[in-house]
């Protein structure tokens, strides 16, 4: 599909590409607040060097105000600025039956793009899985279209062990064999297992994931996730309300998005224009995560649709259009934080859920160039 290509090049050579996410958006909060987005969610520069059809070295450099939010610049030490720039750097190798990478890499778990340069949405679902992570893995690639792959970790999201412990990950990613009348699908189920927690080595994260991509006629794409997770030692008592060092926070979640291309189209006009629905499910019953887009603390429960109309303008230029929706209730009894119950809480003890509203008008620009 027109945005879901991948950055890193193909060919032999030396490249250097990018791209810039700014918008006008305005987000209505649970309190009917409007707040004013940011103009710039994201820009990147990236360098690719692809060398003797086997190797490839990546270095994609981020800017993302978001990951200032909470941090004065100047409290930063060197080793945080460079792990909040640094998206990835790694170098890849591989053979017919093997192949290795080393360094930060965006993460095998899940199902869609990191970037806006690869996926539809304006942004990535926050279901609860890594994005990157830093180590050294391996692939196998097996008959039947069957990759399994494993490697060692620093940990989620960090280019620096805060913890002193490794966490291994391992999957299997399986694809369809060739496109059968325009359809192609690919599966990835994944496991990973370690410490996340600060200078906490004792205390381990796991998350298993289940990941499918079904692709028809070039022009539809239907992506699905599942997930679920413990934390250890961060559970709540289900009687007193309190945190439990013995019990293990548990979490769960789940997408599916469709998209829709008009790239067949007998109009040229129609042509650039894509569209896309996603739904997602977030249960985090021991408030680990605190995913929802405000400062609501105590939310158990999270529903959420974003719906997405992109128009490719140029070879370098999207306009977009993109409304989330975010409904949140906190519905653990004794644990969560429950608000308007109602007079028959036997019935009906959910709460009133907590709305979140954003609407983006997007411009995505991007350049790639090949120096040498
Ligand atoms: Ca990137
Ligand atoms: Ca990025
Ligand atoms: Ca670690």
């Amino acid at each position: 599909m027109a945005h879901s290509a991948h950055a890193q090049p193909k060919e032999n050579g030396l490249y250097l590409g990018g791209f810039l996410q700014s918008a006008l958006g305005t987000h209505i909060q649970d309190s009917d607040e409007q707040k004013m987005l940011e103009s710039l969610k994201q820009a990147e520069i990236a360098a690719y060097w692809r060398f003797m059809d086997k190797g490839l070295l990546g270095f994609e450099l981020e800017y993302d105000p978001a990951k200032f939010s909470n941090h004065q610049v100047s409290d930063l030490s060197t080793a945080q600025m460079a792990n909040k720039i640094l998206e990835v750097a790694y170098l890849e190798w591989k053979e017919s039956f093997i192949g290795l990478r080393l360094g930060k890499v965006v993460s095998d778990v899940g199902v869609e793009g990191l970037d806006i340069i690869e996926r539809l949405a304006w942004e990535k679902s926050p279901v609860p899985n890594p994005n990157t992570y830093s180590g050294a893995f391996v692939s196998a690639y097996l008959p039947w279209n069957l990759e399994l792959y494993g490697g060692a970790t620093l940990g989620w999201d960090t280019l620096w062990n805060k913890n002193d412990a490794i966490s291994p990950i391992v999957g299997l990613k399986h694809k369809s064999p060739q496109e059968r009348a325009g359809l192609a699908y690919h599966s990835n189920l994944s496991f990973m297992i370690g410490p996340e927690q600060r200078d906490n080595k004792e205390d381990h994260r796991w998350l298993v994931d289940y990941s499918v991509g079904i692709n028809m006629g070039e022009t539809s794409e239907v992506l699905f996730e599942l997930l679920y997770g413990q934390e250890a030692g961060l559970g709540y008592d289900g009687q007193s309300g309190a945190p439990d060092p013995n019990k293990a926070a548990a979490f769960w979640a789940g997408l599916t998005s469709f998209e829709y291309a008009f790239s067949q189209s007998q109009s040229s006009i129609v042509q650039p224009l894509a569209i896309g629905q996603r739904l997602e499910y977030i249960r985090d019953k021991d408030m680990l995560w605190g995913w929802f887009p405000e400062d609501i603390s105590g939310l158990t429960t999270q529903i959420a649709s974003t719906t997405t109309i992109r128009y490719r303008l140029h070879d370098w230029i999207d306009l977009m259009l993109d409304y989330r929706a975010d409904f949140g209730r906190g519905d653990v009894q004794n644990v969560s934080i429950l608000r308007n119950i109602d007079a028959f809480p036997e019935v009906w003890n959910m709460g009133q859920w907590y709305q979140s509203h954003q609407f983006v008008f997007g411009v995505v620009g991007l350049f790639s160039t090949r120096i040498n």
